[in-house]
């Protein structure tokens, strides 16, 4: 069973309880059980990681080769903005990354309208809520069975 990882960076981990205004309601738990479901009609296995850590992303990305994903979606939330760290990870792997985003990044401060990462990611989704994540399934979805075909 092809598998998939989805990485959440920092402060995700309050979505649903803090500033839902901007965020929504939807926790990450939400999102996670919104994910898995739609992978498990698909006949893919997703594994999640949050982390608030820099270096725990660091690591996960470069595991993702080794531990045979085909894909990571990413939400590097604040890292999105300055972490070559990350950006050097992504482009180290061959396994490919969709950057995603619940808000949309390129309407709101702007410090937040340029990703460090996109140059080195398949392509960005942002500004869907937890859609971006669902769209970027999407895609996950649709890339693995062409390439079964
Ligand atoms: O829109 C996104 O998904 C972001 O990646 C979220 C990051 C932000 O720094 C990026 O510019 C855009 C922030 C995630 C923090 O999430 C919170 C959730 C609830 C309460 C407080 C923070």
């Amino acid at each position: 069973m092809e598998k998939i990882l989805v990485l959440h960076g920092p402060n995700l981990n309050l979505l649903g309880k803090r500033e839902p205004e901007i965020y929504g309601r939807t926790t990450l738990a939400d999102i996670n059980a919104m994910i898995v479901a739609r992978a498990k009609e698909a006949g893919i296995e997703a594994d999640f990681l949050q982390s608030n850590h820099e270096g725990v992303l660091v690591d996960a990305l470069q595991e993702a080769t080794e531990k045979g994903y085909a894909f990571v979606i990413l939400n590097a939330a604040a890292f999105t903005h300055y972490s070559i760290a990350i950006r050097d990870a992504i482009a180290a792997i061959s396994v490919p990354v969709i950057e995603v985003h619940l808000s949309n990044i390129h309407r709101r401060e702007e410090f937040r309208h340029h990703s460090v990462i996109s140059p080195v990611v398949m392509g960005q989704i942002a500004g869907f809520g937890a859609d971006s994540y669902m769209a970027a399934l999407e895609v996950v979805i649709r890339r693995l069975a062409e390439a079964k075909a």
